[in-house]
């Protein structure tokens, strides 16, 4: 049964713990007035379907103020919406309506780093040296003589030096693109502004963040040298022994003053973009006064093979327990390779993306969708003259994150599919998606769609699926079958070559259909 937004009952767990969260890309949803670009309006014209589709929440990625060179995560005013996003009281509709659907709503904070157009960032490069203006971004020298070489040798994300140099001579900071310089955390104007653009959101009555970089923010004293040459332990992103960007023992005070404010208002949450794999670190980020949830990336970061997803869930669920937090399941979103195109696209890929929704949706904690993955939506390649990502600029087509953002297919046998009344849509759309649309998919028993429709209401309503426990069964090599405790649900998951028996019980769902009662290959099913 559906919890009412805003009306939390203090006796069940809080409503974040066990949600299904849908991370809308605001570019990418809908569009309402034609230029091609998706708005805050046509996600409001469009809640129908959300509902239908049965999720808890939203988590809407950044529409504030912005010069867009990061598509929005480089904000120049956090306070208000973009024009080409709507306004404050578009916003506020959306809200409204989102709540009397009984659908969370949850934005994007991205404390990191403003746009190189912030007011602050503009005023900074008026200042002299040594300013105030200055204080709140990290301005260097550089080294060598006449200071032309960068202050270290730290590189940005998005490829080549993390250093800009400026009129008079400084270089400033970024770990992403030149147009996003990182913020000071050492500068009390700082965290008061964050705090500011916080209860703004919460105020008008957001039910929660998303946190951008959750584990950047904080710097280490001196800014030393990374090392290049060192290799973090095998599957390890951003490991703080081996890499000083990112990860920063000062990163925990900065959540626990978010959290601070947080428990102001009741009922709300954040979920944070944490890179860090070491088990002991990121459970770091889930104490008590820190982040209620952290994405862990595992699960992304893992081929479809039974085995290897185990060890993926087994130490996921150990650092949620540890932490006493849920675990925070995500299997696709903005910046990744779309799940079908991971498990290696075609057919092939969309069956394994089916049966991982399955084993997703089955496990205890939080899950986050990624708008499109529900209608088995393949990462597209985007023509190297259409390509927007700033990444793609500066590091090289092949990493370009616009195959996972092109805008999604609605109704129609052709591009733009109702995504927009303009075909010049800001990526270009497959000509093949026809059959992909929610139209094509919403009335048909077999599709992706009605796939997840099917496990976001058994989810929802069943009692198999109570408990925050999980037991594994023994089960052939190349399958996992586990069982939710006290609840009862289980789910088994094949990625071997032949079909398997299944553990005795009725079959809620499947992926595939079964044959001779046995579950094929590439397939996931629930049983009770
Ligand atoms: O991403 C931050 C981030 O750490 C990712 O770029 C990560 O390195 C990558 O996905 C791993 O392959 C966030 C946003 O999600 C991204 O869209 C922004 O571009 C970035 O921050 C800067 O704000």
């Amino acid at each position: 049964m559906r919890r009412a937004a805003g009306a939390r009952n203090p006796d069940e767990s809080p409503w974040w713990h066990d949600a299904v969260f849908y991370q809308i890309y605001v570019r990418s949803f809908a569009d309402s007035d034609g230029d091609g670009i998706g708005d805050l309006e046509g996600i409001r014209a469009r809640l129908g379907y959300l509902e239908l589709l049965g999720v808890d929440a939203l988590w809407l990625t950044p529409f504030y103020r912005s010069p867009m060179a990061d598509h929005g995560y480089d904000i120049a005013d956090p306070r208000d919406v973009d024009p080409l996003f709507g306004d404050l009281a578009g916003f506020d509709a959306l809200l409204a309506d989102a709540h009397a659907r009984g659908i969370r709503l949850t934005v994007d904070l991205v404390p990191n780093h403003t746009s190189d157009r912030h007011e602050w960032f503009q005023a900074a490069l008026r200042a002299p040296r040594g300013s105030r203006e200055r204080e709140r971004y990290h301005f260097r020298d550089g080294l060598g003589t006449t200071g032309d070489h960068p202050p270290n040798n730290w590189v940005s994300t998005f490829g080549g030096p993390a250093w800009t140099r400026v009129a008079d001579g400084q270089w400033y900071l970024h770990l992403f693109a030149p147009e996003q310089p990182d913020l000071n955390w050492a500068n009390a104007e700082v965290h008061a502004d964050l705090e500011r653009t916080i209860r703004f959101w919460l105020d008008r009555g957001v039910d929660g963040f998303r946190i951008d970089v959750a584990h950047g923010m904080a710097k280490p004293p001196g800014l030393p040298d990374m090392d290049h040459g060192a290799k973090p332990p095998e599957g390890a992103l951003f490991d703080i022994r081996f890499d000083p960007r990112f990860d920063n023992d000062g990163v925990h005070e900065i959540h626990q003053r978010i959290r601070k404010v947080l428990d102001e208002y009741p009922g709300v949450m954040a979920t944070g973009e944490v890179w860090v794999t070491d088990e002991a670190r990121l459970a770091r980020y889930l104490r008590p006064d820190e982040l209620h949830l952290a994405f862990d990336f595992r699960l992304i970061l893992t081929h479809f093979d039974a085995d290897a997803l185990r060890g993926a869930i087994d130490r996921s669920l150990a650092v949620a327990a540890g932490a006493g937090a849920p675990a925070t399941w995500t299997l696709s979103n903005h910046d990744l390779w779309r799940q079908v195109s991971r498990y290696g696209g075609g057919a092939q890929g969309v069956r394994r993306a089916r049966a991982m929704a399955l084993v997703e949706l089955a496990l205890p904690g939080a899950v986050y969708l990624y708008n499109g993955e529900e209608l088995g939506l393949g990462t597209v390649e985007v023509p190297p003259e259409a390509m927007a990502d700033p990444r793609a600029h500066s590091t090289g087509a092949q990493h370009s994150r616009d195959g996972s953002r092109v805008p999604l297919p609605w109704e129609g046998d052709e591009p733009p599919y109702a995504f927009s009344d303009n075909a010049d849509t800001w990526l270009p759309m497959p000509a093949d998606w026809a059959g992909l649309t929610v139209e094509a998919q919403l009335e048909d028993t077999g599709s992706t769609l009605s796939l997840y429709r099917q496990a976001l209401e058994l989810r929802q309503r069943h009692p198999a699926f109570e408990g925050t426990e999980l037991e594994w069964y023994g089960a052939p090599a190349g399958c996992f079958a586990f069982r939710r405790a006290p609840g009862g649900l289980i789910c088994v998951l094949n990625t071997s070559a032949s079909p398997i028996a299944m553990p005795p019980g009725g079959v809620l769902l499947a992926s595939a259909e079964l044959v001779d009662a046995k579950l094929p290959p590439d397939a996931a099913a629930w049983l009770v």
